[in-house]
């Protein structure tokens, strides 16, 4: 079964200017800007009736278009960096498509989501990089800022790969339409 997670995808003029901040970290592994997304409920390997669930649930959520911007640039785990994102700028339409979905995700029969939600575009991933490294790219690229962009859309990606970072096929889209 494939691992399954919703998001938002970034459009190709965002994904440009975000693909302008690849390198400068040593050992990072840069996600292609095909696979640039905000994650709204990672799924993971799940049987194919939890799966056919969840996708239901996600067609009755109701939600109309808005906008996003991208502020600032961040990492995920201070001391051992596993991660290197573009963040969004507080939205409160994005925080209740997440609950949204969280709450698709316990319709489905998923166990509740115990972390934060904290919407972001991975950039890069990494393992044994040093944390001064990723602190120096930060400071040198940490005030990025895009302008707003539409989210018309919502996805349900799946992707076989083990380390994530990409390649992800949508498996259903979901147009945002209803308020
Ligand atoms: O690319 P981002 O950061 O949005 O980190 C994984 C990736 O997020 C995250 O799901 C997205 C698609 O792979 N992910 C992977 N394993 C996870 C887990 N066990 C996870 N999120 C939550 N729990």
């Amino acid at each position: 079964m494939p691992r399954l997670f919703s998001a938002i995808e970034v459009p190709g003029d965002i994904a440009e200017r975000l693909a302008g901040l690849r390198g400068g970290i040593d050992g990072a592994r840069w996600v292609d800007p095909d696979n640039y997304h905000i994650t709204l409920r990672f799924i993971g390997d799940v049987d194919g009736t939890t799966a056919e669930r969840f996708s239901e649930a996600l067609a009755k959520v109701a939600c109309a278009p808005f906008s996003l911007t991208l502020d600032g640039l961040g990492s995920f785990g201070r001391g051992r960096p596993r991660a290197v994102w573009a963040g969004v700028a507080p939205s409160t339409p994005l925080v209740s498509l997440n609950r949204d979905h969280e709450k698709a995700a316990t319709r489905a029969g998923l166990a509740a989501e115990t972390r934060n939600f904290h919407p972001h575009v991975t950039l890069a991933r990494m393992k044994r990089v040093k944390a001064r490294d990723v602190a120096t790219y930060l400071s040198h690229n940490g005030a990025f800022l895009t302008g707003a962009f539409p989210v018309t859309r919502f996805v349900l990606y799946s992707s076989r790969a083990s380390k994530g970072g990409g390649p992800y096929v949508v498996e259903r889209a979901y147009p945002l339409d209803g308020a």
